[in-house]
Formats: C-alpha cells, sequence, structure tokens
C-alpha cells in the first residue's frame, strides 16, 4: 500500500482505495482513508455531496432522527459548531450540514461528481480492483469500499401505460432541483410509506386537489417537530458526548431505549397511561422507547396497534375515509415505521381524497390519469411514493465481480450473504458501508455508518501491520453470519409482513430478511470481538 498524501489524488489511475458515494458514509470514509495516509480516489453520481439528501428533496422530506444525533460524532469541532434548528431536521437543512462537512474537512477533493460507477472487477493477478465509470474511466485500487446508501435505488412500479402519462411524474428519492410547483393543479401520489406520508400534508396544502392512492394502510406516529431553543441546545452540545456514547450501544442507535417494562406485565391503565404519555413526546420513542415486548409479542403489539388504530379513528372525520385508513392486518413496526406532521388530518381537507387501492386496484396508467377498476382519476402530475430496492439493489446495480469473475448479483440470488454485513466472500477487498446483514436501516444511520467506517480502517490497519494485501470472509464465518441475521429476525414479529426489509417489495426478490436486527449496541460488540481476534472470521493473502 502507498501512504501517498492524495492532495491531487483525481489524477490517479491506480489508488490505495476506491469509494463510491458521497452521502454520510462517502464523506467519513474519504475522511478516514485521508487520516491514514491510504490514497483514494471518490466517485459520485450527483454534482454534489449529500447522498439521501441530494436526491430525496421531496416536499416534507426530513430525518425521523433527532437532529442532534443524526450527524457526525468524529469531531467534537464540528459537533459543536454546528446548531440544529429543530428537532428533526429538514431535507435542506440536513444537505447544507452535510456540504458544510465536505468544506470544512475539504472532502471534495477525493471525488469526481457526476461519475457514476459502473462495474467494478477483482483481477486475481494483481489483487487490484479495477473500477470502471460510465464518463468511460477505469481506476486500479486495492480496496473496493461502497457507500452507496440503502434506500439510493429508486423503485417505479412497471404499471402498465407509465409511459403514456402526458403530464409530468417524480419519484421522492430522484427528486428534481428546481421547485415543483403543484399550485393549481390535480396531482395525484402513490404510495403511502414514509415518503409518501412525509410528503402527502405538504402537497396537499399546495395542490388544487390532492388524490392518494393507497394500497396498504400505514401506521404513523406524530414526530412532533418543533425549533429547538437555545437552551436546548446548550443543554444538548454540554452533554453530547454522554448522548453519543448511549446511542453507540442502545438497541436502535437513538437516545433512548425500549423500557424494562413489558406491554403484557402492567396493567391496562398502565399501558393507556404510558402509551399517552409517549404520544405526547412523539417521534420513534413512542414503540422504540417503549415496552421491550412490543417487537416480539403478537399480543403486545397488539396493544400498540390498537392505540395508533384508535388515534386514527379520533383525527380523521369521515368514518368511511377512518376505516379505509385503518393499518390491519399485521403488527405495527413490521413495516417500517412512519413520522408524520399531520398526515391523518390532511385527510379531513376537502381538496384530499383517498383511493382504496385493495377495493378499485390500478389497471393502467393513462394519458390523463390513473384508471382504477371504479374509473379514471384525472391528474395534471403523479408522485411515485413508491420506494427503493432496498440494500442490495444499490450493490446489485453496480456490475460488480469478485474471483473467478462471480458476480454479487449472482451471488445473491437466493438473497444476500455476507459476514457482518460489511464483507462477502471471494470479493476480497471489497468492505460495504451499511451493507445487508449490519444494522443500518434499523436505526440511526450516521451511528452505524460511523461504527462501519471505523471498523473497516481498523481493518486496514491491522493488514497495513501484518504485512498482508488481501482480506476475505471465509465461507464458513459468512454461513454463520447469514443464519444468526435470520434467527434473530425470526425470533421477531417482523417476518410476518411482506415489507422491504424483506426484499418483498421488489418483484422476483428473494424473501430474506436484510437487516441485522440484534440491536446496535450488540452488533458493535460482535463486531469489536472479531477485531479483537484477529479479524476472525476472515482470511487474509
Ligand atoms: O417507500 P416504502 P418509502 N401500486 O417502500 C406503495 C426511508 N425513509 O420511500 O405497502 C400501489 O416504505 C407501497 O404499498 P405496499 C425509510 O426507511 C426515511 O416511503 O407495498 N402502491 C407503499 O405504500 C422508509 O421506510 C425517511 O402495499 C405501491 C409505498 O408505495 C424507506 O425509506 C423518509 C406500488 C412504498 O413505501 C422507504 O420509504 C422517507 C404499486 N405498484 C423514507 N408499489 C426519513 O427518515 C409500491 N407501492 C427521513
Amino acid at each position: 500500500m502507498s501512504a501517498v498524501a492524495n492532495d491531487d489524488s483525481r489524477a490517479l489511475a491506480e489508488v490505495d482505495a476506491v469509494v463510491i458515494g458521497a452521502g454520510f458514509a462517502g464523506l467519513y470514509a474519504a475522511y478516514k482513508l485521508r487520516e491514514l495516509g491510504l490514497s483514494h480516489r471518490a466517485f459520485e453520481q450527483g454534482s454534489d455531496v449529500g447522498g439521501t439528501w441530494y436526491w430525496n428533496r421531496y416536499p416534507g422530506a426530513s430525518s425521523d432522527s433527532e437532529s442532534w444525533v443524526y450527524s457526525f460524532s468524529f469531531s467534537e469541532e464540528l459537533e459543536q459548531e454546528w446548531t440544529w434548528s429543530s428537532r428533526f431536521p429538514r431535507q435542506p437543512e440536513i444537505l447544507s450540514y452535510l456540504q458544510h462537512v465536505a468544506g470544512r474537512f475539504d472532502l471534495r477533493k477525493a471525488f469526481d461528481f457526476n461519475t457514476q460507477v459502473v462495474a467494478a472487477t477483482y483481477d486475481e493477478t494483481s489483487n487490484r480492483w479495477q473500477v470502471q465509470t460510465a464518463q468511460g474511466e477505469t481506476v486500479a485500487a486495492s480496496f473496493l469500499i461502497t457507500a452507496v446508501g440503502c434506500l439510493s435505488a429508486a423503485q417505479v412500479p412497471n404499471i402498465p401505460g407509465r409511459e403514456d402519462f402526458t403530464g409530468p411524474w417524480y419519484h421522492t428519492g430522484q427528486w428534481p432541483h428546481e421547485q415543483v410547483d403543484f399550485r393549481g393543479k390535480h396531482v395525484g401520489i402513490i404510495g403511502t410509506g414514509s415518503s409518501g406520508i412525509q410528503a402527502i400534508p405538504i402537497i396537499a396544502g399546495e395542490a388544487e386537489h390532492l388524490t392518494v392512492f393507497q394500497r396498504t394502510p400505514n401506521f404513523s406516529v406524530p414526530s412532533r417537530n418543533a425549533p429547538l431553543p437555545p437552551e436546548r441546545v446548550a443543554e444538548l452540545k454540554k452533554n453530547i458526548k454522554a448522548i453519543r456514547e448511549f446511542c453507540r450501544w442502545s438497541t436502535i442507535g437513538q437516545p433512548y431505549d425500549f423500557k424494562p417494562d413489558e406491554a403484557l406485565k402492567v396493567s391496562d391503565e398502565e399501558r393507556q397511561r404510558q402509551f399517552e404519555a409517549d404520544w405526547e413526546k412523539g417521534g420513534f420513542e413512542w414503540m422504540f422507547g417503549s415496552y421491550s415486548d412490543l417487537v416480539f409479542d403478537k399480543a403486545a403489539n397488539d396493544y400498540a396497534s390498537d392505540f395508533v388504530r384508535d388515534k386514527i379513528r379520533a383525527t380523521v372525520k369521515n368514518p368511511d375515509t377512518a376505516e379505509k385508513l385503518l393499518p390491519t392486518g399485521y403488527p405495527i413496526a413490521t413495516k417500517r415505521l412512519p413520522l408524520d406532521s399531520g398526515y391523518f388530518e390532511t385527510f379531513n381537507r376537502d381538496n384530499v381524497s383517498l383511493v382504496d387501492l385493495r377495493e378499485t386496484p390500478i389497471e393502467a396508467i393513462v394519458d390523463k390519469g390513473v384508471r382504477t377498476s371504479a374509473g379514471t382519476h384525472e391528474l395534471d402530475m403523479l408522485v411515485f411514493a413508491t420506494g427503493f430496492d432496498a440494500l442490495t439493489g444499490p450493490l446489485t446495480r453496480i456490475d460488480i465481480r469478485g474471483r473467478g469473475g462471480l458476480s454479487l448479483k449472482d451471488k445473491w440470488t437466493e438473497g444476500p450473504r455476507t459476514y457482518l454485513g460489511v464483507a462477502s466472500e471471494g470479493f476480497p477487498n471489497m468492505f460495504m458501508i451499511t451493507g445487508p446483514g449490519s444494522p443500518s436501516v434499523l436505526g440511526n444511520m450516521p451511528t452505524s455508518i460511523e461504527q462501519h467506517v471505523d471498523w473497516i480502517c481498523g481493518c486496514i490497519t491491522h493488514m497495513q501491520q501484518q504485512g498482508v494485501s488481501a482480506a476475505e470472509p471465509t465461507s464458513k464465518a459468512e454461513g454463520e453470519w447469514g443464519a444468526h441475521v435470520k434467527e434473530l429476525a425470526d425470533d421477531t414479529l417482523f417476518p410476518q409482513v411482506d415489507s422491504w426489509y424483506l426484499g418483498a417489495n421488489i418483484p422476483g426478490k428473494s424473501r430474506v430478511f436484510l437487516p441485522y436486527i440484534g440491536g446496535f449496541g450488540t452488533y458493535r460488540q460482535l463486531c469489536n470481538d472479531v477485531a479483537e481476534k484477529g479479524y476472525e472470521g476472515f482470511r487474509f493473502f
């Protein structure tokens, strides 16, 4: 490995490491590689840094993690300098933050923007990755570090007639940079996941009329987003070290954790009182700072599900609409729980209508709107809030080939196979930041990302110290990890419903629970143990 500083690395055709992506993960990877003195190049499809927050510019887009932990912890100065304006930061503010980080630490110089990596091939003779861009460049690297995000491969459903629609259409995850003007327009939105639930109240406030096409009613909890007063900011900054440390060892990387109590072991009055008190607080804490049995025990979960259904009934004035909005048939939070700002209230507006696709399915998209079995809904604009090919999609959309020409996509046909969600057998020196099989999407992403990048860099340092040039997980370690990830998921209620956690939203995708559900803290400890045992489960050569 060369210890070339990479002041002008963009000219290099051969480097120690290539990073793909310029979101939270790619930026921190570039920072750490520079700290290690490793030459690197980084590629980003967008025209600037931001990742998720570069692409998801839809109205209402905001983080569901509290701002003071939805950020980097690697620099105390950065933590103290930056002040978030509200509890849950909105997309423009997060994007400004990431732009600030890129500028403050001079990270842009590692990146080629507007550059898409289309292929990466491991050359066994040279023990190098040959990384190819759509722009025609090939760069050789000892290490391939993917920072491609978990929810970045947008999924537009293949509804017949999609090309026939004559108005503009958008996917929430590929939102244009220009302002989209809904004023005076009849707008349709398909999808009521987190993106739809964030966008619907805002679009409804602008459009002449909004038609919401709902296939599966969703649970949602109020975010109760609010500005952060200066005294709260001061208190958070004072205690931030302890708050971060708590997050690192918590279940979902957030500044709260499940209570020791169980919903089934407290009285009805106590449970109701607790649910109400937490409801007033808002945020994920309502669910993931609540009783510890909610995600394991159906009877416990039923109490939480019923509580939210009652809230929906109490909020939505039209009883028929309320009935259509009621999520039934699956436990709360087994589909990713959205947070909202006035989502259910939006259905009390005169300019909003709800189409229940279970009663009247979409037959086709036509030139002037969406045709369901009940007739055509005329629309000027159409929004797809239809989600992503989660976790595996961002990786398999790149033609990644390991030893013997093995394609990652082919290897993962029956579901992803990884060790710790960070590496895969047959792909030496390829490290995935928050890959499938790691906790990633089950909590606060920056907490996950920092842990992964630190661990990967620790592994690279170990290799330098040992004088070895390649690392690859063993088949045994990978098999055992896959079985462990599955076993943990099977102990919960999560596999009981079709969700993107299981790849069930993508036609033909194997139904495998993708993230590690054992908790951030437990996972961190496992990774630390692996490192302490000389990166047990890897073979080095
Ligand atoms: O996507 P989703 P998302 N016809 O897959 C529907 C993260 N996120 O972009 O449930 C009709 O959750 C689909 O219906 P159904 C977060 O982790 C984070 O909203 O499959 N409908 C569903 O209602 C989140 O979970 C934040 O029946 C169709 C919707 O589209 C993840 O991203 C903000 C359809 C898709 O919901 C993905 O959320 C936003 C079809 N053919 C997102 N195909 C923050 O924290 C799909 N649907 C900020």
